[in-house]
């Protein structure tokens, strides 16, 4: 902060005198702070002519974007010194978002579907190419960035006049321009990406641990049929951690979202709502379905709204689904995952126990463990470098918040699955042997006596075991670095110990 306000004063003595005007009763960025001069003062700096660019937002070909009235993606909006530029822009999509000129200090008010289009004014009184982008965490990673690129010579002495200023060397800028202009300028204040302070956790931050045991029952012997499924998607504050808490994105409030299972040969029909309380637009890709990215594309739906598609299971196996929204990682690192299972005619043989686990990483910016509300960290998901590893959701999900159970004799199945959105997990249980894994979740082949399966992001693997001996087996991955960043479960098992099988101590 020291450094840049230093910079600021070296190289930039007011060249840009900014004010934000409001449109339909929208207020907006720094129009709280301008003095009722500021009108008047923009007018007197701008020189050119105003030029009004339309501008919305929108989702095209998988990317988050900014587009012009003609349709031009992220378009490059071309001015001359000295012009005023003024933009109004709309969410398309319904999403919100903001447009964000940081190396001029010029920012809209964030905006959405419902708020209605926004307007912000300013003077290009500086040459040169600035980027604009959307400042909500992974829109511009996801796409929404473009170009101001402001051309010319001064048309009149007020820029040469200002540039004579710099010359007052520590004089705040404001006071400068205020001083010359006899008015008080609107200064912007310093543009701040998303390193802001740590905020505390919220005490009222609910579980979204996803609970192991909520598997629909076997579909059976039936024949196909037409199944209906309602998800919704809803933006939570929930706990990550105890002390923990992180706004999740999720299916159904809960991590992973709800398994669906149906057979192959059933026509389903989902409806997905996204809450009007969220400010993300929110979709699903499933992977079980054929053609049409998996639903990613005719489901993206703006806070408020509802979309349905209707595929038809056509292949038998255990499926991930997602949220398919730019930034796609954001919104599965987020929890926007879950799984689907189609059964094979005449359906899976018959088991004691059903569980569903799915692991995912989460990348804050605050180290793990930190009693913090953890934000996303853009450059730790980008390099791939995440502070959590969780089963189900958060920290202690399948040790505290939920257990899974088995006794003596039963067979436990295991429904596993890796949102990621990134790492492959080398899925582990601790203590077993798994007497069958299908893997990556395909159900033509068997495979028998498996210690470790891996499953990488974005697939799954069906484990099951017979459990022969009592006691607390745990679920892991065995990149077991991980189990001390939250990844990690437990499997109780009750009953007789049969000392052939294991004992303590010699052979008898
Ligand atoms: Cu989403």
């Amino acid at each position: 902060m020291e450094h840049s306000m230093c910079k600021f004063r070296v190289t930039a003595p007011i060249y840009l005198a900014v004010a934000l005007l409001a449109a339909g009763g929208a207020s907006i960025g720094f129009a709280a702070n301008a003095s009722p001069d500021s009108t008047q003062a923009v007018q007197r700096a701008a020189t050119g002519n105003v030029r009004h660019f339309v501008m919305r937002t929108n989702i095209a070909d998988g990317r988050l974007v900014y587009e012009d009235e003609h349709g031009n993606v992220d378009p490059d909006l071309k001015v001359r010194l000295g012009d005023t530029v003024e933009i109004s822009i709309a969410s398309k999509e319904g999403a919100e978002h903001d447009i964000t000129f940081p190396d001029l200090k010029v920012e809209s008010k964030r905006f959405s579907g419902a708020t209605g289009a926004t307007t912000l004014q300013f003077v290009a009184s500086r040459a040169g190419e600035f980027h604009y982008f959307c400042s909500v965490p992974g829109h511009r990673e996801a796409g929404m960035e473009g170009k101001l690129i402001v051309t010319g010579a001064p048309a009149s002495p007020i820029a040469a006049h200002r540039d004579a200023s710099s010359g007052m060397g520590g004089v705040e800028p404001a006071a400068a321009a205020g001083g010359m202009d006899g008015h008080a300028m609107p200064m912007p204040a310093v543009y701040a990406p998303a390193e802001a302070a740590a905020q505390p956790a919220d005490p009222n931050a609910v579980s979204v641990a996803g609970d192991p045991a909520a598997v629909p029952p076997p579909v059976g012997a039936r024949a196909p049929e037409t199944i209906k499924y309602r998800i919704e998607t809803d933006e939570v504050t929930g706990k990550l951690d105890n002390g923990t808490s992180f706004t999740y994105w999720t299916f159904d409030k809960r991590v992973p979202g709800p398994m669906l299972r149906a057979r192959v040969g059933d026509t389903v029909e989902l409806t997905l709502a996204n809450a009007a309380t969220s400010k993300m637009t929110h979709s699903i890709d499933l992977h079980a379905v054929t053609g049409a990215m998996g639903g990613g594309a005719d489901t993206q739906v703006a806070p408020g709204q509802q979309k349905t598609v209707t595929f038809k299971a056509l292949h038998p196996g255990l499926y991930v689904y997602h949220c398919a929204t730019p930034l796609v990682p954001e919104h599965i690192a987020a929890g926007m995952y879950g799984m689907i299972l189609i059964e094979p005619a005449g359906g899976l043989p018959k088991v004691d126990k059903e569980y569903y686990v799915m692991q995912g990483e989460l990348y804050t910016s605050q180290p793990f463990g930190a009693h913090v509300h953890q934000q996303v960290d853009m450059a730790k998901l980008s390099a791939e470098r995440p502070e959590y590893y969780v089963f189900n959701g958060a920290v202690g999900s399948l040790t505290k918040t939920h257990e899974l159970t088995a006794d003596v004799g039963q067979t436990v199945r295991i429904y596993f699955g890796v949102g990621g959105p990134n790492k492959v997990s080398s899925f582990h249980v601790i203590g077993g042997v798994f007497d069958t894994v299908y893997e990556e979740g395909s159900l033509s082949e068997a495979k028998h006596d498996v210690q470790t399966t891996l499953v990488p992001p974005g697939a799954a693997a069906i484990v099951e075991m017979k459990m022969q001996y009592p006691g607390k087996y745990m679920l892991v991955d065995h990149a077991l670095t991980r189990a001390g960043k939250g990844l990690v479960g437990v499997l109780e098992v009750q009953g007789s110990a049969d000392p052939t099988i294991y004992h303590v101590g010699s052979a008898r």
